[in-house]
């Protein structure tokens, strides 16, 4: 079976592209690789790679992770700057048992010798929204937080799945802030025997619940992906209530080795959207209406 499920409507494009490779090849990280790449090149997407939003400083500092659930390895590669295509570096390091989640200067240093294309990756255009950000920040603290947009991946071909993302994290964030996307079991997880998720939002709230990791463990207990994410997010939601803790925005997706695909969300005023292809579902977007995922495209024609 091939199948392939993204976040939001800006991985459309590289979800075809990477289903199509898909059914020619067993390749499932180069499929990733494909699907994510376009979006990190893509300066319209203020969230991921070339384009993305800065932190507070004006510095565009990025994150983002891989993980085979076939051998188990992840990599993942956080708060670098310059390196025009993330994902390569933390599916590089994915390769390695240790030493396979870096950080910044390192991060860098890694890409550097592997021979990794850096580029400026501030355009214009993201300069101008901090700079206007900036001259209307009164206070310390900048919560210019605008919707969630992580780039997740997740790819399948027969016995094998893998997930990817790629972020350039929440805008205005504090100089050296990481968030949930290279983080295993938060941003991500995979595991071919069961399956995978990722997650999209406030990367603190996807943390602090091991969301990923949480949606797979769902998945193992038997649940199909869509009631794993929704019941991971509920259960989460619930726990940090009792605490008296408000949880932001998160999406999660997942796809499970039964053949189940499926997302979650707690967006209140908008809409989650993500994408999905298999052999039986051909290339669409889809988003959540009442608690269950429904194809988005058949019924809101042309938008
Ligand atoms: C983060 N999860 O860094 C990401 C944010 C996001 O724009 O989804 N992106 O917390």
């Amino acid at each position: 079976m091939n199948a392939i499920i993204s976040t939001w409507k800006m991985s459309f494009e590289g979800l075809k592209k990477a289903f199509e490779f898909l059914k020619g090849s067993h390749d499932v990280t180069e499929a990733i690789k494909i699907a994510i790449n376009i979006v990190e090149d893509n300066p319209l997407y203020t969230s991921v790679g070339y384009g993305g939003l800065p932190n507070r400083q004006g510095d565009v500092e990025l994150d983002a992770a891989f993980m085979n659930g076939s051998s188990g390895y992840y990599g993942g590669i956080m708060g670098v700057r310059g390196i025009a295509h993330p994902i390569d570096a933390a599916i590089e390091l994915g390769r390695r048992h240790l030493n396979c989640l870096l950080s910044g200067l390192g991060a860098e240093q890694f890409a550097r010798i592997n021979g990794f294309p850096f580029r400026n990756m501030l355009t214009p255009e993201a300069k101008k929204i901090w700079e206007e950000e900036i001259s209307k920040q009164t206070v310390k603290s900048p919560d210019a937080y605008r919707g969630h947009d992580t780039v997740c991946v997740i790819a399948r071909r027969d016995t094998d799945i893998c997930a990817g993302v790629s972020t350039s994290g929440l805008f205005m964030k504090e100089p050296g802030r990481i968030g949930d996307s290279p983080i295993v079991g938060a941003g991500l997880y995979a595991d071919s025997g069961i399956g995978a998720a990722c997650g999209t939002g406030v990367g603190e709230d996807i943390i602090r619940g091991c969301l990923s990791y949480e949606a797979v463990r769902c998945m193992e207990q038997g649940m199909p992906a869509e009631t794993a994410c929704k019941e991971t997010l509920k259960a989460y939601i619930a726990r940090m209530d009792s605490k008296g803790f408000t949880v932001k925005d998160i999406s999660l997706i997942a796809a499970g080795m039964d053949g189940s695909f499926g997302a979650a969300t707690n967006i209140k005023n908008g809409e989650f959207i993500f994408a999905y292809a298999d052999d039986e579902h051909a290339p669409a977007l889809w988003t959540i209406i009442d608690g269950r995922s429904v194809l988005k495209n058949y019924f809101t024609p042309g938008r």
